[in-house]
């Protein structure tokens, strides 16, 4: 992947001088690049080619997030003492005005404003940073609940639709592209076991008990800055902003937040749903949409982190059986160890739900 950071970066309309541009963090969706400006008082920036195999429509992909980004800078505005730069992504524009630019090779690049001093964790390792998380998803959703515009593009439809998923994986099984399906059997029969009652949110959102809101889709911990001090900083990724059901958000966050090993861990013995965990993200994030939710949205809670990792499980098997197509991997085996991380959460999820309803029902009151 030679490509050329530096007439790239220079298609944006930059302060700093181009010093260097380094593969950066663990993102599985697109090429992220940290660019290094010369002078010292000038921002860095990250720069992302996009992945448009994914995200088909990237102009209105972008349009999304300069809706989102705009909005969620004038709240902020509003609330002395914020640090604008670092609490909200910034798109940097091309010099042709627009937020992305496509290079002579047809790929799309965009660019935004390196948040400085921020903390990124793929595990998270104790409760106030669980409760930080919680706070920066609630706040997110609570700030676009009043975005103007009308509804936001819809970047991947269906995405987090268990039922489209399903009906993905089992057309994957039967075509069977690379020969993979045999040596997975154990882990589609946990997937199909649990089918059926997977479908309660879709359900209860067809019956309009739960609405439909302004949701993130990607809330995975990595996804959730903090700052110096470990306080929430800044929510990143917001590819998949677009209409949901708040389950997707809070279920992600969990699924990443309250895991006692990585998303991809190959002794399933190590991995946990850490209750602790859970009840301080649900404490953070009920302290900022506690009072916007209605009773069955806070019931229901407890089941998101359930639902969430199992869709995940579910992608990341579908992926395996497809011939890995979709997540960036780094051995081949990678999906299928992930795939059954998942499973391995959610049954420790399935062993603790009684104790994740309590603490809903008792910190919601419902
Ligand atoms: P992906 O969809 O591939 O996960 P992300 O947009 O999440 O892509 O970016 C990948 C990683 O790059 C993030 O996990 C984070 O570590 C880092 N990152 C992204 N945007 C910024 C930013 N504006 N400032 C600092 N780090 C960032
Ligand atoms: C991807 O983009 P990233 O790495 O933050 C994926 C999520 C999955 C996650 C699993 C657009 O998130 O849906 O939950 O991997 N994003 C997209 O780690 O598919
Ligand atoms: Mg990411």
């Amino acid at each position: 992947m030679g490509y050329n950071l530096k007439d790239i970066y220079n298609s944006f309309v930059t302060e700093g001088s181009f010093l260097n541009g380094e593969p950066f963090g663990s993102g599985h969706i697109h090429d992220t690049f940290r660019i290094e400006t010369i002078e010292k008082d000038k921002d860095d920036y990250i720069l992302q080619r996009l992945n448009n195999k994914i995200f088909k429509n990237i102009p209105e992909l972008q349009h999304n997030i300069e809706r989102v980004t705009v909005h969620l800078r004038n709240k902020l505005r509003d609330i002395p003492g914020s640090d604008i730069k670092r609490e909200c992504l910034r798109l940097i524009p091309s010099h042709e005005g627009k937020s992305w630019i496509m290079d002579n090779e047809g790929n799309y690049w965009r660019m935004y404003i390196f948040i400085s001093n921020h903390r990124s964790y793929n595990l998270v390792d104790s409760p106030d940073k669980a409760f930080e998380g919680g706070k920066a998803i609630g706040r997110f959703q609570a700030m676009l609940a009043d975005m103007p515009g009308g509804p936001l593009f819809e970047t991947i439809p269906w995405f987090h639709n268990i039922d489209k998923r399903l009906e993905t994986l089992n057309l994957k099984i039967t075509e069977n592209p690379v020969e993979r399906v045999k040596s997975v059997k154990a882990e589609i029969d946990q997937v199909l076991q649990r089918a059926e009652e997977m479908k309660i949110i879709l359900k209860l959102g067809s019956e309009n008990k739960i609405p439909i809101r302004i949701t993130h889709n990607d809330t995975k911990f990595n996804n959730i800055l903090l700052d110096e001090n470990d306080k929430a900083l800044c929510v990143i990724d917001l590819d998949t902003v677009m209409p949901g059901f708040v389950h997707y958000d809070f279920g992600d966050a969990i699924r990443t937040a309250a895991n006692t090993a990585s998303e991809d861990e190959q002794d399933l013995s190590k991995i946990k749903m850490d209750i602790n965990r859970f009840k301080a993200y649900s404490e953070g994030y009920l302290s900022e949409t506690g009072d916007t939710l209605n009773d069955i949205e806070k019931e229901y809670l407890a089941f998101a982190p359930r639902l969430i990792t199992y869709t995940i499980a579910v992608r990341f098997l579908t992926d395996f059986i497809d011939g890995d197509n979709y997540f960036k991997i780094n051995h081949k085996l990678h999906n299928l160890q992930r795939a059954r991380a998942q499973l391995g959460l959610v049954k420790s999820m399935e062993e603790q739900y009684e104790p994740m309803r309590r603490i809903i029902r008792e910190l919601t009151e419902i």
